[in-house]
């Protein structure tokens, strides 16, 4: 679940030092989270920086839209070759694909709560400069625990990991430092606590083996773009669109609350619009 070499040559290794980035975007606007009515609360790099570490509240920054305000971010990373393509499905959906990468900005101390992320993705995380401390719970019957997740909609951190202990999952812990890769695999809880100001990007993915799980949320949460993801994989990777035709399709009737009221506990991370 921790790789490395994967960001030698990033242009962001070397410029995103949080001292360069206030200086080149502190004035940009970044999202951190929502206000107590759910709207998005915007902030300042500067500002955001500006704080003591602990006054500066639970959310940290993390930023689905950063590239509207800050395209020049962009220029800063690559996509690993084993998280693209093939490997990152949902790319077939072009501007109508779910929130799917995130700047974030952590101050030391900030933490998230215990978490699955959302639609059945799975993720990779580059830290560019910081160090975070990951916790992440192996499940002991995957299948088992898969379906727990899909069919609990509303699970509260607390229960998670209540839930997961007393079905004996282990959890590991990771030690990311700059430049390293964390994976995280479809349905893993896990949190992450930021040991030092930092700063990273990661990218939600879809791949052949959370293929058929990521497409039962899809269509639960937006089914207009699960339609339009099956035609298009039938269009362009006939065979993995074969793996949903066959699979894909039960629990139809579980078109219910979506993904974006299901995140709303933790409105700080991650979720999809
Ligand atoms: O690094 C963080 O604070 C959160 C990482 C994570 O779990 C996520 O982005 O979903
Ligand atoms: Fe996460």
């Amino acid at each position: 679940m921790l790789r490395r070499g994967l960001t030698e040559g990033w242009r962001g290794r070397k410029r995103w030092r949080l001292r360069e980035l206030v200086e080149e975007v502190g004035d940009r606007l970044f999202l951190q989270g929502h206000d107590e009515e759910g709207a998005p609360a915007l902030t300042t790099l500067r500002d955001f920086m500006r704080e003591s570490p602990d006054r500066v509240g639970e959310a940290q920054i993390f930023d689905p839209a950063f590239e509207e305000d800050c395209p020049e971010l962009l220029l800063d990373f690559d996509v690993p070759p084993d998280f693209a393509g093939r490997n990152d499905l949902f790319h077939l959906l072009g501007p109508q694909r779910p929130d799917f990468r995130w700047f974030l900005v952590g101050r030391a101390g900030q933490q998230t709560p215990w978490h699955v992320d959302p639609l059945g993705t799975s993720a990779w995380h580059a830290l560019m400069e910081g160090e975070k401390r990951w916790r992440v719970l192996e499940p002991k019957d995957l299948h088992a625990w898969q379906e727990r997740v899909f069919e609990a909609k509303e699970m509260s951190s607390r229960r998670l990991v209540d839930e997961a202990k007393q079905q004996g999952h282990g959890w590991i812990e990771i030690l990311q430092r700059p430049g390293d890769v964390v994976v995280i695999p479809s349905s893993y809880p896990h949190e992450v606590t930021n040991l030092q100001d930092s700063v990273a990007i990661t990218q939600n993915f879809v791949n052949e083996s959370n293929l058929v799980y990521a497409y039962r949320f899809l269509k639960r949460a937006c089914p207009d773009k699960a339609a339009r993801f099956q035609e298009l994989l039938q269009q362009h990777m006939p065979d993995l669109s074969t793996l949903i035709q066959e699979r894909g399709f039960r629990d139809s009737s579980m078109v219910t609350a979506g993904g974006k009221r299901q995140e709303r506990e933790n409105s700080h991370l991650k979720e999809y619009t």
